[in-house]
């Protein structure tokens, strides 16, 4: 497929309320969207890299930067582009993943756009309908997280996710339990928030029958993973920590994650999340499909990567009015608990001309 030009836009989009976990609250999100210009379809891809470096390395003026002076050059120069080979083709510059994540999703989407196939069926989904989980921010208060606990359980979602910190961990979850009962599916998300010393601290998270605890510790303490996990009972789950499909491998190998977080950006892309599924279910180790504010684009993508075998737990896929009054493309609107994957060419879903208008605050084209 031969690239005639690279758009890189940057959209700003308010949140319906602030989103706080144990890093920060964020009041808006802020991302770049990248289009892939063919001659036959364009194609989209997300960046789900914040503004700030807090939830990883990656943020969106680095990633614009790294983008414009190599990432997009480069895959330029190569003239003949296929959306397997962008991986190989960029791998000698280290890191980067999320920028390389939103480069291959966009010739990703603009190849199988002109080959009429679409995201779900390319990357080997077998289910129309997935499961939602919802993540819900660290609140001021018990009874406002009760209240914002309950709409969602109304609404439908199928699993609950409270983000805790140090002071904001045992007391919540309790309440919760209190309020809704033991048959609700319930997990914990910490964003790197605890030490090792905590290890006795967490374990009183055992007595609430929790799903999995997500990323209590450091992103890179793998070993201090595999020695919390032999000191509680609820299952770790890793998110930041994983990165690719070895070091999925690795983490399970030591005995650091009985479960993994997959997010395609974090990870490099859609075709290195479908290695890390294949790895984990070769090896029995249950996945899920994170997710990091996306709009519909983002969105689309990720709900035909939950579609595949091995997402056996609820992703974090919420419906559009989770973050955004209005998201860029038509909205996901849940229905019975969970999302429709798309079944149109690439992600199936577009862009609406205005909506992108209105939450854009620059764009420009890169040529080749
Ligand atoms: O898109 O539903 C979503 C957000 C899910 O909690 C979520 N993501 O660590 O898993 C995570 C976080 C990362 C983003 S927090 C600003
Ligand atoms: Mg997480």
């Amino acid at each position: 497929m031969k690239i005639e030009a690279i758009e890189i836009r940057r959209v700003k989009m308010p949140l319906v309320a602030p989103f706080r976990t144990s890093f920060g609250t964020q009041h808006e999100r802020e991302m770049l969207l990248l289009r892939v210009r063919t001659p036959g379809a364009d194609g989209w891809g997300e960046c789900v890299a914040m503004s700030d470096p807090l939830y990883s390395s990656e943020y969106v003026d680095g990633v614009e930067d790294v983008l414009r002076r190599f990432l997009i050059p480069d895959l330029l120069a190569m003239g003949d582009v296929t959306a397997n080979a962008v991986g190989p083709r960029l791998h000698k510059y280290k890191g980067h993943r999320m920028a390389k994540a939103a480069l291959e999703m966009a010739v990703m989407d603009a190849e199988l756009r002109n080959q009429n196939i679409s995201f779900a069926n390319s990357l080997g989904a077998l289910r129309t309908h997935v499961p939602s989980g919802v993540s819900v921010g660290i609140m001021d208060s018990l009874p406002e997280l009760l209240e914002v606990v309950g709409k969602y359980l109304s609404d439908g979602y199928a699993r609950i996710k409270l983000k805790i910190e140090p002071g904001w961990d045992t007391a919540p979850v309790r309440a919760v339990r209190e309020k809704f009962g033991d048959d609700i599916l319930l997990q914990v998300d910490a964003n790197t928030a605890y030490t090792l010393r905590d290890a006795h601290h967490l374990a009183k998270l055992d007595a609430f029958d929790l799903l999995l605890i997500e990323q209590p510790l450091d992103e890179e303490d793998m070993v201090g993973h595999a020695e919390l996990a032999r000191k509680i009972r609820t299952p770790i789950c890793l998110d930041e920590s994983i990165v690719s499909a070895s070091t999925a491998a690795a983490a399970i190998k030591l005995g650091a994650c009985e479960i993994v977080n997959i997010k395609p950006g974090r990870v490099g892309g859609y075709l290195e999340a479908r290695r890390i599924h294949d790895v984990c279910v070769a090896l029995g180790v249950p996945v899920w499909c994170g997710g990091m504010l996306e709009t519909g684009l983002g969105r689309a993508a990720n709900v035909a990567l939950a579609a595949l075998p091995g997402f056996t737990l609820p992703g974090d896929v919420s419906a559009s009015d989770r973050f955004y009054i209005e998201d860029v493309t038509e909205p996901f609107i849940l229905e019975n608990g969970g999302l429709t994957v798309p079944n149109g060419p690439g992600l199936g879903v577009t862009p609406l001309e205005d909506r992108l208008k209105e939450f854009t605050l620059t764009a420009e084209n890169i040529g080749a």
